[in-house]
């Protein structure tokens, strides 16, 4: 566990890395495409039954080419950031949007226009997968605050949740993070936090360097796991290319092994504090994190828990299904 656990987020922080801001005939291009999915919602089982994901990989190539050319271009090199933040995406078609959910393990089970266009959108940064013990292995998940899980370290809490790499104890763990945000926070305090370890790595002594890669590390699933995750063998928080790596790490569920891995993990922390950015995720904002190389958290907020408390759904995808084949059981979109 983190000693501190504290976001202070500092005064210069704004939206990091790559904003394709949508025009409205832009906007109107991507209603049309998640209008012909939601339309189709009556299809068995919805979204996560035999057609829909297929239907949903069809319609995605008729996205704005601007679109497409950003999620292509991320997908190949996120940038010193990690981040891509598309704005002003439609989020509700005909009728008004319904009260935010206040319910564990809350998910979009019909194909709304949002969940339609936060699948089509992630399906070009790979296969969207879901965990079969996470929010009942649903593709698209709610994130929203539930009452008295306010301390939980998930997205049912409402305390800061640490900065984390996702499902960072799962071999196959998400690639890609998908947050689109339907209904924006009241108060403006729910912050998206981001920070990489390509803008972190040189703030890092050379000794945290070494250490972090060293496998002197352990990790836990997280609380939207339940019990059914087990956790990690020793493993590196740096990995791969020493000068570029990638980050494997949860401060909240991440331990380290000995007194000097928790002094480099300590550093780290404060690296990425340093270089943290934040974000109040406006309606219509997709934030897509690279699960490798940014880890993710947000600040604490108070939910009202009156229906218009703040809304995102959220989308996985990850690379090679073939390497996560084993976990799909008849071959579907569903790790077990
Ligand atoms: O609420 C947020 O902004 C982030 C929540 C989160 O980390 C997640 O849903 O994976
Ligand atoms: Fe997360």
């Amino acid at each position: 566990m983190s000693e501190t656990h504290t976001l202070s987020v500092p005064l210069s922080a704004a939206a990091a890395g790559t904003v394709v801001e949508l025009t409205e005939a832009e906007q109107n291009e991507v209603a049309a495409v998640a209008g012909l999915l939601a339309a189709g919602g009556s299809v068995p089982g919805g979204i996560d039954g035999p057609g829909w994901l297929a239907a949903a990989r069809d319609a995605s190539v008729r996205l704005p080419h601007r679109v497409l050319a950003a999620l292509r271009a991320f997908r190949h090199d996120a940038g010193p950031d990690g981040v891509l933040l598309l704005r002003n995406l439609p989020v509700v078609g005909g009728g008004p949007l319904p009260a935010t959910p206040a319910v564990r393990g809350s998910v979009e089970r019909v194909p709304t226009v949002a969940a339609s266009v936060v699948t089509t959108a992630m399906l070009h940064l790979g296969e969207v997968i879901a965990f079969r013990n996470e929010k009942s292995g649903a593709l698209v998940q709610n994130v929203v605050p539930v009452p008295g899980s306010e301390s939980s370290q998930s997205n049912a809490g409402s305390v800061l949740l640490e900065l984390h790499i996702e499902n960072a104890f799962h071999d196959n763990r998400p690639d890609f993070v998908g947050l689109l945000c339907v209904r924006e926070d009241v108060t403006g305090d729910a912050k998206l936090c981001t920070s990489s370890i390509r803008r972190a790595l040189p703030l890092l002594s050379d000794r945290a360097r070494a250490v972090l890669s060293e496998p002197r590390f352990l990790t836990e699933p997280p609380p939207s796991f339940g019990a059914l995750g087990s956790v990690t063998p020793a493993h590196a928080v740096l990995n791969g290319d020493p000068e570029d790596p990638n980050v494997l790490v949860d401060f909240s569920a991440t331990h380290p092994l000995d007194a000097e891995a928790r002094r480099a993990m300590a550093e780290l922390r404060e690296v990425f504090m340093e270089t943290m950015s934040a974000l109040s995720l406006r309606v219509g904002d997709l934030a897509v994190v690279d699960n490798r190389l940014a880890v993710h958290g947000r600040t604490s907020f108070t939910p009202a828990y009156d229906g218009a408390d703040r809304w995102l759904h959220r989308v996985y995808a990850h690379l090679d299904h073939r390497r996560s084949r084993v976990d799909r059981a008849g071959g579907g979109a569903v790790l077990g």
